[in-house]
This record gives C-alpha cells, sequence and structure tokens, in this order.
C-alpha cells in the first residue's frame, strides 16, 4: 500500500493510523508547497488533488477518514469497537469533526500557517473571526464530554479520537483559543504520549511549521 501525505491535519489521521498498528505502508511525501498534488499523475491517485490518499493495488481511496476506517478494518484492530452502539457513538464524533470542529480549527490553520508558508496573500481576519466564533462553540461541546473521560467513546482509544483531535498538534501555529478548555487539552496531552500520534511522517518533522 502506498500512502501519499503532506503534514498536514487532513493526512495525519491516516499516517498515525498506519504508524500506531504498525502496517507495511509506503508512505509517499506530496509536496504541496512545489504543487506536487495538481499534476497529472498524482489526480491518477485522488481526482481532488489533495492528500491524503492510498493505493492498494488498482484501488484508490481517498478522504483522509475513510482511509484511516479501511487501514483499521484491514488489520482488524479494536480502534473500530464492535458493538454496534459504540460504532455510532464513533462515526457520529467523526461526522460532527468533518462538519464542525476539525473544519473551523482547519480554516484558522489554514489562515495563520498555510497562507503565511505558502505565501498565499494575508489572512482572512474575516474567515478568522468566524472559525473562531464556531471553533469556540463546538470546542465548549468537546470539552464538556470529555470532563471525567480519557477517551471519546468507551474506555479505550477509537478512530473518533484520532478524528478529532487532528489539528491539535497544529494548535501554536493554528492559534487555536484552547485556554478555555481544560478537558480538551488533557485530553490530547495524553494522545502526544503515543510516538504514532507525535511524530506520524517518516522524516523528523514534528509539525508544518517545524
Ligand atoms: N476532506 C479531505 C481534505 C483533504 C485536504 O483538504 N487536504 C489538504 C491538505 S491538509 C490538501 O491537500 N490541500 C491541497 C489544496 O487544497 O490544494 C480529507 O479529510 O482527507
Amino acid at each position: 500500500m502506498q500512502l501519499y501525505y503532506f503534514e498536514t491535519p487532513n493526512a495525519r489521521r491516516p499516517c498515525a493510523i498506519a504508524r500506531h498498528l504498525g502496517l507495511d505502508v509506503d508512505f509517499i511525501h506530496v509536496d504541496l508547497r512545489a504543487g506536487a498534488h495538481r499534476s497529472d499523475a498524482f489526480r491518477t491517485i485522488n481526482p481532488n488533488g489533495r492528500v491524503p490518499a492510498l493505493a492498494d493495488g488498482e484501488h484508490r481511496l481517498w478522504e483522509g477518514r475513510a482511509i484511516m476506517f479501511y487501514l483499521v478494518r484491514k488489520a482488524g484492530s479494536d480502534l473500530w469497537p464492535r458493538d454496534p452502539l459504540a460504532q455510532a457513538e464513533v462515526m457520529k464524533w467523526m461526522t460532527w469533526d468533518a462538519a464542525h470542529f476539525s473544519r473551523h480549527a482547519t480554516t484558522l490553520f489554514f489562515e495563520r500557517a498555510i497562507k503565511p508558508a505558502f505565501g498565499l496573500g494575508a489572512p482572512d481576519e474575516t474567515a478568522i473571526e468566524e472559525a473562531t466564533r464556531f471553533f469556540h462553540s463546538f470546542a465548549a461541546v468537546l470539552d464538556d464530554h470529555l470532563e471525567g473521560r480519557d477517551h471519546l467513546v468507551g474506555d479505550g482509544l477509537t478512530l473518533a479520537d484520532f478524528s478529532v483531535a487532528a489539528v491539535l498538534p497544529n494548535a501554536r501555529e493554528a492559534q487555536l483559543p484552547l485556554g478555555r478548555y481544560p478537558q480538551i487539552r488533557r485530553w490530547h496531552e495524553a494522545l502526544m504520549a503515543l510516538e504514532a500520534w507525535r511524530q506520524p511522517w517518516p522524516e523528523a518533522r514534528q509539525s508544518f511549521a517545524a
């Protein structure tokens, strides 16, 4: 299997899963700065021209959360629980994350980290203001849920944790306003103790900005 990535939150999800499960995956760096994702060759892997993407034999898969799911199911890992209610809870947090939490956190990462690093112009202050407002409303929901819990669903790590936390390792560059959310910070500190989460990339790149 070949996993195409760049050191950004969306790619951290499947890269961390592949590392955490010790899967035999070739990590292929797609240099977004150089525009490698826009090449015809890469578009045969992902027609959207985005990372992450996976090739497994003839099969092509894109969308980081779908790739995570495939890797976890293929490995038979309990990161995808067996109980139907727990499965629904994992799906709930993953879809909530895509629609709400990471969506707005990623806007802050894009405006404050990607734009300056890629020379894409000045941050859009209106977009930052709107994303910050939404970030606070969804972070409050997450923080409340994490009170008294170590994981999002049940008693152990699941795909939900790896999905929802994806922007948090880049909290500093994105200037995520986490000050009022002690439970999110506690939960994510514990995730950062996992080598695969802290350092999912093949080379020693700790974060996008490093
Ligand atoms: N919904 C996709 C988003 C993928 C995505 O937007 N990836 C970014 C990097 S984090 C990208 O490749 N951007 C390149 C571009 O927009 O030109 C997923 O979750 O995998």
